[in-house]
């Protein structure tokens, strides 16, 4: 799809955001587009607004159907809508009541993922040390995080995604044929967000990284020299100032105690691989936060579920991705993480998925290992990192 259409598109996105009629609005819609022809014929869209409770959404025949209407808390309504086969207008109008509200939809770029293998190398980046390209975006107003200081380890030091771009030929020149970025999404947090891993916005990328307009020019880029793209996905925790965790839909979405208090992860990797530990070990391990400014998602919750599945799904279609590192792989709902796996692979054949297991034991490293029965269920992953060989030859090499 060309720029300015997909300008055009989210300037009617943006209308949409705005519009308000007789107490009706709705200010976000969760994914704010979909594609026309997407191999998944069915869409989950979080709408937040005002007014929507009492309705159940409709959308015309041509378009296909709603298959669900789901009310969540006073302002989130989660709308399942299957869209008919051939159906290929910009967009369409979900009703609620007597209101109607545009969803758009785009073009499919053609690029299919084109997945990983022994011949590729791999390079990462923490794009906000690599090389800042743009200083005009080390400040932004509105974030809670204001502007840069290199003498900060834990600040930001502004690099961006233009300053990858201004790299590549080096990058390429080492032999990389894939570039994995730590997230680049939006993490709009008072400090230490550097890394990435503290999502406050899983439909839009950080402006302080140039925004989705840069990152969808460093994945054409990519392409153009035939290397690959691949995503860093989260699915364990967000971000403590994430918009949906500031007005959560349902409680339950985020794993707390009983008494409200926040639950710490113990990070006994050996609570899963052994089969005598204590359920209260495995689920201390699986259920608890890494730090105060990281909830842990309760995976299992169908709202928090969705919500993880289609701004995955749109973001694999918007940059163009190829492969995906899903951060913090051993901390997740074993059940959601082989329902992913396997939804990513029916969509995307060639997709390759690896996870970060981030443990010294061979044993523990092993449990996660591809298609071993993890769980009773085989995990439809390709890869592990491995964090056993990685200590050895940082020894070999340190001694
Ligand atoms: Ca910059
Ligand atoms: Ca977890």
């Amino acid at each position: 799809m060309k720029k300015s259409a997909l300008i055009t598109v989210f300037l009617t996105t943006l209308l949409v955001a705005s519009f308000s009629v007789k107490g009706q609005t709705v200010q976000r819609m969760d994914p704010p587009n979909w594609w026309i022809d997407h191999p998944l014929d069915t869409v989950e869209i979080l709408l937040q607004g005002e007014g929507l409770l009492k309705w159940a959404a409709q959308v015309e025949k041509p378009v296909g159907k709603v298959l669900q209407t789901t009310h969540y808390g006073d302002r989130y309504s989660l709308v399942k809508l299957w869209i008919r086969s051939g159906f290929n207008d910009d967009g369409f109008n979900i009703t609620l009541g007597s209101k109607d509200f545009f969803f758009p939809l785009l073009e499919r770029s053609g690029h299919q993922p084109q997945g990983l293998s022994d011949q590729d190398l791999v390079y990462l980046i923490t794009p906000d040390r690599f090389h800042n390209g743009d200083p005009s975006n080390d400040d932004v107003p509105g974030m809670r995080e204001r502007g840069v200081d290199r003498s900060e380890p834990y600040a930001r030091h502004g690099g961006d995604l233009q300053g990858i771009q201004m790299g590549l030929d080096y990058i390429e020149s080492l032999g990389a044929t894939a570039l994995w970025l730590n997230p680049v999404l939006e993490n709009d947090m008072m400090r230490d967000s550097y890394h990435g891993y503290a999502i406050t916005d899983h439909y839009r990328v950080d402006p302080r990284y140039g925004g989705d307009d840069a990152l969808r020019e460093l994945a054409t880029e990519l392409h153009q020299r035939e290397m690959k793209h691949i995503m860093d996905i989260v699915y364990n925790h967000w971000g403590v100032e994430h918009y949906l965790h500031r007005n959560l839909p349902d409680s339950g979405m985020v794993h707390f105690n009983p008494d409200g208090s926040i639950p710490y992860s113990n990070f006994r990797f050996s609570a899963l691989a052994d089969p005598h530990a204590l359920a209260q070990d495995k689920q201390a391990f699986e259920h608890g936060w890494f730090a105060g400014a990281m909830p842990d998602l309760d995976q299992t919750h169908p709202l928090t579920a969705s919500y993880l599945r289609y701004s995955t799904l749109w973001y694999i279609e918007m940059f163009e991705v190829d492969a995906l590192r899903c951060d913090t792989y051993a901390f997740s709902d074993p059940l959601f993480l082989r329902k992913m796996n396997q939804l990513l692979k029916r969509l995307y054949p060639n997709i390759f998925i690896f996870g970060e297991t981030w443990s010294y034991s061979e044993a523990s490293q092993a449990y996660f290992a591809p298609n071993k029965m993890y769980e009773g269920h085989f995990s439809h992953n390709d890869a592990v990192t491995d964090f056993t060989l990685w200590r050895a030859i940082h020894k070999m090499y340190s001694a």
